[in-house]
């Protein structure tokens, strides 16, 4: 849903100007130096980008989904290290709290969130938890006023940064399914709580994950989300589904992104005496990206539409996050093809898009995940 298209456009457009005058010119940079550069980020709370899903009422932005996806389809079009330093606040890192948290809950964190003042960050992962997230064995056991945690969560984006932390953990120690895990609240420099190291990645260099360790770690009852036992892997779940369509989206914008770069280079390289472009081998790779990116826009922005008319989007972000970021993963490989040999060399940038978008099938659910979530909704579906 777009409230007012002339106030949307106007935000459309200096995220536009953002990304191309002052993202940009800095992706070496942080390529190299695994940095964002601090008046990146200090214009990047200027311009209210830590809070555009946060609502209004908590100083955020309060955009619709459908506003959220067309913003993130400009923002994802510089390497995606950028987005993700403010993508956990608008999504997985504060979801928890805006969609299951309770009034007080919503007070206290949401507006120092919507500025960017602290970091969200999601934790559900483990070392032997990851698709199987219902699985895991992070334990919070009630103490008095208290909750004590104990256990640990493996490739949490933003962990360095963050300043509070959604941790599912299991409450119910008898059960072993989804319906003994609780979400919680937990606060950066709670005396227990412990940040592995930086992990090198394959990409986005720039977008810190680490482990996040919990010793006997003690937290106040009132940070148990929703003030309920048991609800926290359906709050996962539900940040999820709208998780993997700002995941959809930013494939969106970066697979926009590498086909620019490639037609632009298939424009300028001439072999056998005219530019690669003009051949119908090169052709036929930038027309399968053009139309298949098309499709992965309609697709996102559909089940954006939906998700704001309130209707149960499982399966169509599942849907949106498998085939935009299976198509990004096409597009990158095709634009490293057109480029040819200078695909592969760093000097041109396509190859480090290669590496940084391979995440989008990875992470918020494997491709795999996907599909066995619009499967098993379909079956349920029809056995009623
Ligand atoms: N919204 C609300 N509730 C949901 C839901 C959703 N999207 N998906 C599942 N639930 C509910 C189910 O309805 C069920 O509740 P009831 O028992 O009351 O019916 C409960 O949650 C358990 O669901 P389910 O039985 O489907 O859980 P499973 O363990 O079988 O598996 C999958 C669920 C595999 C889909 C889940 O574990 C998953 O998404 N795994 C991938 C995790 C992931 O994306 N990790 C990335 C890390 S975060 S960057």
């Amino acid at each position: 849903m777009i409230r007012d298209a002339e106030t949307l456009q106007l935000l459309l457009d200096s995220l536009a100007r953002f990304v191309r005058e002052r993202l940009l010119p800095q992706e070496t940079a942080v390529a190299e130096t695994d940095q964002i550069p601090a008046d990146i980020v200090r214009d990047m709370k200027e311009m209210g980008l830590f809070g555009m899903s946060i609502p209004e009422a908590y100083g955020g932005m309060g955009l619709t989904m459908e506003e959220e996806v067309m913003a993130g389809f400009e923002i994802a079009y510089a390497s995606p290290a950028f987005r993700s330093l403010f993508a956990t606040n608008n999504g997985i890192g504060a979801q928890g709290i805006v969609i299951d948290g309770t009034p007080e809950q919503k007070q206290h964190y949401l507006p120092r969130i919507a500025t960017g003042e602290i970091i969200g960050s999601f934790a559900l992962t483990e070392p032997d938890s990851g698709s199987d997230a219902a699985s895991l064995r992070t334990s919070a056991v009630r103490d008095g006023d208290s909750y004590v945690l104990n256990g640990t969560k493996r490739y949490i984006t933003n962990a360095p940064e963050a300043g509070i932390f959604t941790v599912m953990a299991r409450t119910d120690p008898k059960s072993r399914s989804a319906d003994g895990i609780s979400a919680f609240i937990v606060e950066r420099g709670t005396p227990g709580l412990w940040l592995g190291q930086i992990e090198k990645k394959m990409g986005q260099k720039g977008a810190h994950t680490c482990d996040v360790i919990f010793e006997n770690c003690r937290i106040l009852a009132a940070n148990l989300i929703g003030s309920q036992e048991g609800i926290g892997f359906k709050t996962a779940m539900k940040v999820l589904d709208k998780g993997r369509l700002n995941i959809a989206a930013a494939s969106v914008g970066a697979a926009t992104r590498m086909l620019g770069d490639a037609l632009r280079y298939a424009r300028e390289r001439k072999q056998f005496g005219k530019p690669i472009g003009e051949f119908q081998l090169i052709q036929a790779m930038l027309a399968d990206s053009h139309t298949e990116i098309y499709a992965a826009r309609c697709m996102v922005i559909d089940a954006a539409r939906k998700r704001d008319e309130g209707r149960n989007i499982g399966t169509e972000s599942a849907c949106a996050k498998l085939f935009a970021s299976e198509m990004c993963g096409r597009v990158a490989d095709r634009a490293v093809q057109i480029f040819g040999g200078a695909g592969y060399l760093a000097e041109y940038g396509i190859e480090r898009f290669y590496r940084d978008v391979r995440l989008f099938r990875i992470f918020e659910g494997t491709s795999q995940i996907q599909q066995l979530v619009i499967a098993r909704n379909l079956m349920r579906e029809a056995a009623v």
